[in-house]
């Protein structure tokens, strides 16, 4: 049995080329090469089946995200296009509208052409915005959706080839190299289709700091993460254990912060706690689960201590929950070692 991958071209023209890190202007990690290595990967073993995504329009979108944040990605690039900016340069925000920038003030104007509110809308300076960007991420989202479709109809397992990535990606926020919340809008999907209750794992090296922040308040969808421990790990300002939701999402919400070079045996147990809060929720819809490869241990951006064997062993973990999946791309930035990652992770998955 063929398992669907469900990927696009229309990533292939957001290629950001630089983000600032730690002073310096680098390329982007969040390359196209990346999708491009794991699509040809999974094709070569001759078990996916390449499908197209589907529109489905705006509304589950707008279901998710702030319309202000929406109409920024969309009109950022044409914005700054009309007023004269270099088309060969990314944007990034260069003014970060930060909550002490108010104090007790109102503040109620922004600017009014989009690529200079930018920084009211993004928390990092590695998530730059070019030509082909808006297109890029309505595609990621469609992607997330047309694999949630295809298991809601009765495959066990869709991976959607997401590019760009997601889980960064708050209400109203952009940062992380994320702009919509794939692995969000396709949770929140799967309830406007009539599950209850719908679980997200989150196995991407980083805090998902905006699937976190969308369900915070929220019982009927549980998330869940592991991910490099917050003290000195991007994305700093969340991924505590003690974050656990509040009023009715108060315990709906489980971060497992991991050490330094955790390997596959200290992961694999963490894992197990997950899939146990993953069990005791009792989700009546697929898996979502936010698949990042940052966990391998010569990422160049990371620091856990995965091999290829272990992503074996995390998919059969999570196939004995007997759930159905939506597995959706997040972060990877080792570029040469992700299409056998991702061989390794969805096999034993399916
Ligand atoms: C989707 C995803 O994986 N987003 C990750 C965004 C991380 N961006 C900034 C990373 C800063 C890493 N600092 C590492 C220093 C390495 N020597
Ligand atoms: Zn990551």
């Amino acid at each position: 049995m063929t398992t669907p991958l469900v990927a696009s071209d229309d990533h292939l023209a957001h290629d950001g080329l630089v983000e600032l890190l730690a002073g310096r202007e680098v390329p982007c990690f969040e390359s196209p090469q990346r999708a491009i290595v794991i699509r040809q990967a999974l094709l070569a073993t001759g078990t996916y089946e390449l499908t197209p995504p589907t529109a489905h329009g705006p509304d589950p979108i707008t279901a998710v995200h702030d319309p202000e944040m929406i109409d920024l990605v969309e009109h950022a690039w044409t914005d700054a296009m009309a007023a004269g900016r270099d088309p060969g340069r990314p944007l990034l925000p260069d003014t970060f509208l930060i909550r002490e920038y108010a104090g007790r003030m109102a503040l109620d104007q922004l600017p009014p052409r989009r690529h200079e509110r930018l920084g009211a809308f993004c928390f990092d300076t590695a998530t730059p915005i070019v030509a082909g960007t808006a297109a890029a991420a309505r595609a990621a989202v469609d992607i997330g959706l047309t694999a949630l479709d295809l298991v809601l109809a009765g495959a066990p397992l869709a991976y959607g080839l997401c590019r760009p990535p997601g889980h960064h990606a708050g209400r109203n926020l952009i940062g992380g190299y994320c702009f919509f919340n794939n692995a969000a809008i396709v949770a929140q999907a799967a309830r406007d289709r009539g599950a209850q209750r719908v679980a997200i794992l989150d196995i991407d090296f980083h805090h998902g700091n905006g699937t976190q922040q969308i369900f915070w308040e929220r019982e009927d969808i549980a998330y869940v993460s592991l991910h490099g421990d917050p003290a000195g790990i991007y994305p700093h300002y969340s991924g505590y254990a003690s974050e656990r939701g509040a009023l009715e999402g108060e315990g709906f919400n489980l971060n497992l912060p991991l050490p330094p070079r955790t390997d596959g045996d200290a992961y694999l147990a963490a894992l197990r706690v997950a899939l146990d809060f993953i069990v005791s929720f009792g989700a009546d819809a697929p898996l979502v689960v936010s698949l990042g490869f940052d966990t391998y241990h010569a990422d160049p951006i990371c620091n856990l201590g995965l091999v290829t064997d272990d992503y074996a062993r995390i998919g059969s973990a999570i196939a004995a929950l007997g759930m159905p999946a939506v597995v959706l791309q997040e972060g990877g930035y080792a570029v040469d070692a992700l299409g056998a990652n991702a061989v390794a992770f969805l096999g034993a998955l399916a």
